[in-house]
Protein backbone atom coordinates (compact mmCIF):
# COMPACT_ATOMS: atom_id res chain seq x y z
CA UNK A 1 0.00 0.00 0.00
CA UNK A 2 1.66 3.52 -1.08
CA UNK A 3 1.32 5.98 1.44
CA UNK A 4 0.93 10.04 0.05
CA UNK A 5 3.37 12.75 1.21
CA UNK A 6 2.62 16.49 1.22
CA UNK A 7 4.83 19.32 1.57
CA UNK A 8 3.96 21.88 3.53
CA UNK A 9 4.89 25.59 2.77
CA UNK A 10 4.23 27.94 5.30
CA UNK A 11 3.61 31.71 4.21
CA UNK A 12 3.12 35.18 6.28
CA UNK A 13 0.94 37.78 4.96
CA UNK A 14 0.01 41.42 6.61
CA UNK A 15 -3.49 42.45 5.64
CA UNK A 16 -4.69 45.94 5.26
CA UNK A 17 -5.06 46.02 9.14
CA UNK A 18 -1.36 44.94 9.70
CA UNK A 19 -2.03 42.06 11.42
CA UNK A 20 0.14 39.02 10.03
CA UNK A 21 -1.58 36.03 8.93
CA UNK A 22 0.30 32.78 9.24
CA UNK A 23 -0.75 30.11 6.38
CA UNK A 24 0.24 26.90 5.61
CA UNK A 25 -0.47 25.24 2.02
CA UNK A 26 0.04 22.04 1.41
CA UNK A 27 1.38 20.61 -1.86
CA UNK A 28 1.14 17.36 -2.92
CA UNK A 29 5.06 15.86 -2.92
CA UNK A 30 4.76 13.85 -6.22
CA UNK A 31 4.14 16.63 -8.63
CA UNK A 32 4.26 19.98 -6.15
CA UNK A 33 0.35 20.79 -7.29
CA UNK A 34 -1.75 22.28 -4.36
CA UNK A 35 -4.03 19.90 -2.25
CA UNK A 36 -7.27 22.03 -2.90
CA UNK A 37 -9.42 22.55 0.08
CA UNK A 38 -6.55 22.01 2.96
CA UNK A 39 -5.18 25.07 2.39
CA UNK A 40 -5.47 26.42 6.33
CA UNK A 41 -4.61 29.43 8.38
CA UNK A 42 -2.98 30.53 11.35
CA UNK A 43 -4.01 33.97 12.56
CA UNK A 44 -1.50 33.72 15.46
CA UNK A 45 1.76 35.47 17.16
CA UNK A 46 4.59 35.86 14.38
CA UNK A 47 7.21 34.63 16.37
CA UNK A 48 5.60 31.56 18.14
CA UNK A 49 4.94 30.81 14.69
CA UNK A 50 8.85 31.09 13.77
CA UNK A 51 9.89 29.27 17.07
CA UNK A 52 7.43 26.21 15.77
CA UNK A 53 9.13 25.86 12.00
CA UNK A 54 12.65 27.21 12.38
CA UNK A 55 13.69 30.35 10.65
CA UNK A 56 11.44 31.59 7.91
CA UNK A 57 13.94 30.94 5.09
CA UNK A 58 14.41 27.20 5.89
CA UNK A 59 10.33 26.49 6.09
CA UNK A 60 9.49 26.88 2.64
CA UNK A 61 10.24 23.50 1.45
CA UNK A 62 9.30 24.69 -1.87
CA UNK A 63 12.41 27.16 -2.39
CA UNK A 64 11.39 29.95 -2.07
CA UNK A 65 14.10 32.04 0.39
CA UNK A 66 13.06 35.80 1.62
CA UNK A 67 14.02 38.58 0.17
CA UNK A 68 15.04 40.05 -3.43
CA UNK A 69 17.96 38.52 -4.83
CA UNK A 70 21.10 40.86 -6.54
CA UNK A 71 23.67 39.96 -8.68
CA UNK A 72 25.34 42.95 -10.12
CA UNK A 73 28.02 43.50 -13.48
CA UNK A 74 30.01 45.90 -14.68
CA UNK A 75 28.64 48.14 -17.06
CA UNK A 76 31.19 48.08 -20.10
CA UNK A 77 30.11 51.61 -21.58
CA UNK A 78 31.79 54.48 -20.15
CA UNK A 79 31.23 56.82 -22.58
CA UNK A 80 28.23 58.43 -20.21
CA UNK A 81 25.46 58.24 -23.23
CA UNK A 82 25.53 54.91 -24.66
CA UNK A 83 22.96 52.94 -23.18
CA UNK A 84 22.94 49.45 -21.89
CA UNK A 85 20.81 46.28 -23.16
CA UNK A 86 17.52 46.78 -21.24
CA UNK A 87 17.38 42.73 -21.63
CA UNK A 88 19.70 42.01 -19.14
CA UNK A 89 22.81 39.61 -18.60
CA UNK A 90 24.48 39.01 -22.40
CA UNK A 91 23.02 41.72 -23.76
CA UNK A 92 25.03 45.17 -24.53
CA UNK A 93 26.70 46.48 -22.48
CA UNK A 94 26.46 43.85 -19.56
CA UNK A 95 30.32 42.98 -18.36
CA UNK A 96 31.19 40.44 -16.36
CA UNK A 97 29.42 39.86 -12.60
CA UNK A 98 30.71 41.59 -9.88
CA UNK A 99 28.82 39.80 -6.84
CA UNK A 100 25.56 38.09 -5.77
CA UNK A 101 23.84 37.99 -2.80
CA UNK A 102 20.25 38.35 -1.11
CA UNK A 103 19.06 41.71 -0.44
CA UNK A 104 16.70 40.61 2.67
CA UNK A 105 15.00 44.19 3.50
CA UNK A 106 15.58 47.20 1.19
CA UNK A 107 16.27 48.05 -2.30
CA UNK A 108 18.62 50.82 -1.27
CA UNK A 109 21.89 50.68 -3.94
CA UNK A 110 23.93 53.85 -2.86
CA UNK A 111 27.37 55.30 -3.69
CA UNK A 112 28.42 53.78 0.11
CA UNK A 113 27.31 50.42 -0.66
CA UNK A 114 28.62 49.60 -4.20
CA UNK A 115 32.23 51.04 -2.63
CA UNK A 116 31.49 48.56 0.62
CA UNK A 117 30.43 45.85 -1.81
CA UNK A 118 32.99 45.37 -4.83
CA UNK A 119 35.19 48.35 -4.11
CA UNK A 120 33.61 50.58 -7.19
CA UNK A 121 30.81 52.78 -7.52
CA UNK A 122 30.96 53.69 -11.18
CA UNK A 123 29.90 51.69 -14.31
CA UNK A 124 27.84 48.63 -12.85
CA UNK A 125 24.51 46.98 -13.55
CA UNK A 126 22.20 45.81 -11.02
CA UNK A 127 19.99 42.68 -11.69
CA UNK A 128 17.44 42.44 -8.61
CA UNK A 129 14.89 39.59 -9.04
CA UNK A 130 12.09 37.57 -7.10
CA UNK A 131 8.67 37.57 -6.43
CA UNK A 132 6.16 39.55 -4.68
CA UNK A 133 3.62 37.02 -2.87
CA UNK A 134 0.24 37.37 -2.03
CA UNK A 135 -2.26 34.96 -0.98
CA UNK A 136 -5.28 36.64 -2.77
CA UNK A 137 -5.39 38.91 -6.00
CA UNK A 138 -4.55 43.07 -5.06
CA UNK A 139 -3.07 45.95 -6.65
CA UNK A 140 0.32 47.39 -5.55
CA UNK A 141 1.76 50.49 -7.24
CA UNK A 142 5.65 51.08 -7.14
CA UNK A 143 8.14 54.00 -7.07
CA UNK A 144 11.48 53.42 -8.61
CA UNK A 145 13.68 56.26 -7.86
CA UNK A 146 17.19 56.08 -9.47
CA UNK A 147 20.42 57.88 -10.80
CA UNK A 148 21.12 57.08 -13.72
CA UNK A 149 18.71 54.35 -15.31
CA UNK A 150 16.12 51.39 -14.14
CA UNK A 151 13.62 49.65 -15.49
CA UNK A 152 10.87 47.39 -13.11
CA UNK A 153 9.00 44.57 -14.58
CA UNK A 154 6.57 42.96 -13.13
CA UNK A 155 4.95 39.78 -13.92
CA UNK A 156 6.90 40.41 -17.06
CA UNK A 157 5.81 43.27 -18.46
CA UNK A 158 7.66 47.42 -17.53
CA UNK A 159 5.66 49.28 -14.88
CA UNK A 160 7.45 52.41 -15.05
CA UNK A 161 8.58 54.62 -17.76
CA UNK A 162 10.66 53.80 -20.68
CA UNK A 163 12.72 56.87 -20.34
CA UNK A 164 13.84 55.89 -16.82
CA UNK A 165 16.32 53.77 -18.89
CA UNK A 166 18.37 56.30 -19.91
CA UNK A 167 21.54 58.02 -17.95
CA UNK A 168 19.89 60.65 -15.76
CA UNK A 169 20.30 62.75 -12.26
CA UNK A 170 17.93 61.31 -9.29
CA UNK A 171 14.35 60.89 -10.79
CA UNK A 172 11.29 58.99 -9.18
CA UNK A 173 8.56 56.98 -11.46
CA UNK A 174 5.50 56.30 -9.84
CA UNK A 175 3.37 52.79 -12.07
CA UNK A 176 -0.27 53.01 -12.38
CA UNK A 177 -1.64 50.95 -10.31
CA UNK A 178 -1.09 47.11 -11.36
CA UNK A 179 -2.53 43.61 -10.67
CA UNK A 180 -1.55 41.31 -7.84
CA UNK A 181 -2.23 37.86 -8.73
CA UNK A 182 -2.74 35.32 -6.06
CA UNK A 183 0.78 33.46 -5.47
CA UNK A 184 4.06 34.00 -6.43
CA UNK A 185 4.13 36.82 -8.66
CA UNK A 186 7.78 37.41 -10.67
CA UNK A 187 8.97 40.91 -10.22
CA UNK A 188 12.60 41.89 -11.82
CA UNK A 189 14.51 45.40 -11.29
CA UNK A 190 17.01 46.49 -13.55
CA UNK A 191 19.49 49.41 -12.84
CA UNK A 192 22.43 50.99 -14.75
CA UNK A 193 25.34 53.86 -12.85
CA UNK A 194 27.19 55.69 -14.96
CA UNK A 195 29.59 57.94 -13.11
CA UNK A 196 29.33 60.43 -10.69
CA UNK A 197 26.64 60.04 -8.29
CA UNK A 198 24.58 56.84 -8.22
CA UNK A 199 21.31 55.41 -6.47
CA UNK A 200 18.45 52.88 -6.78
CA UNK A 201 15.99 52.57 -4.06
CA UNK A 202 11.98 50.87 -4.53
CA UNK A 203 9.14 51.60 -2.38
CA UNK A 204 5.56 50.03 -3.26
CA UNK A 205 1.77 50.73 -1.90
CA UNK A 206 -0.10 47.80 -1.82
CA UNK A 207 -3.82 48.84 -2.14
CA UNK A 208 -5.04 51.05 0.87
CA UNK A 209 -1.42 51.06 2.44
CA UNK A 210 1.35 53.58 2.14
CA UNK A 211 4.04 53.78 0.34
CA UNK A 212 6.79 51.44 1.86
CA UNK A 213 10.50 50.77 1.29
CA UNK A 214 11.29 48.22 3.42
CA UNK A 215 10.36 44.97 1.78
CA UNK A 216 9.45 42.61 4.57
CA UNK A 217 9.77 39.03 4.31
CA UNK A 218 5.94 38.80 4.67
CA UNK A 219 5.57 40.04 1.04
CA UNK A 220 8.86 39.27 -1.57
CA UNK A 221 10.86 36.44 -1.94
CA UNK A 222 13.38 34.71 -4.24
CA UNK A 223 13.76 31.43 -5.83
CA UNK A 224 17.72 30.21 -4.99
CA UNK A 225 20.15 31.55 -7.25
CA UNK A 226 19.31 33.44 -10.47
CA1 LIG B 1 25.14 58.75 -12.20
Amino acid sequence: MSQDRFIFDTVDYQNSANTVNNFVKIYNARNNAAVTGNSFKFKSDHDRMQNLLGSKGQSRNSGYYDGLYLNLYSLTFTDGSTVPSINGPGGAGWGAKLWSGPIPNLVNITDAFLTATIQRSDYILADIGGYLYSPTATTVTFQVTSDDGSALYFNGTNVISASAWTYHGTTTYTSAAVTVNAGYNPIRLLYFEGSVTGLLTMSYQLAGQPYQQLLPCNFFYNYNQM
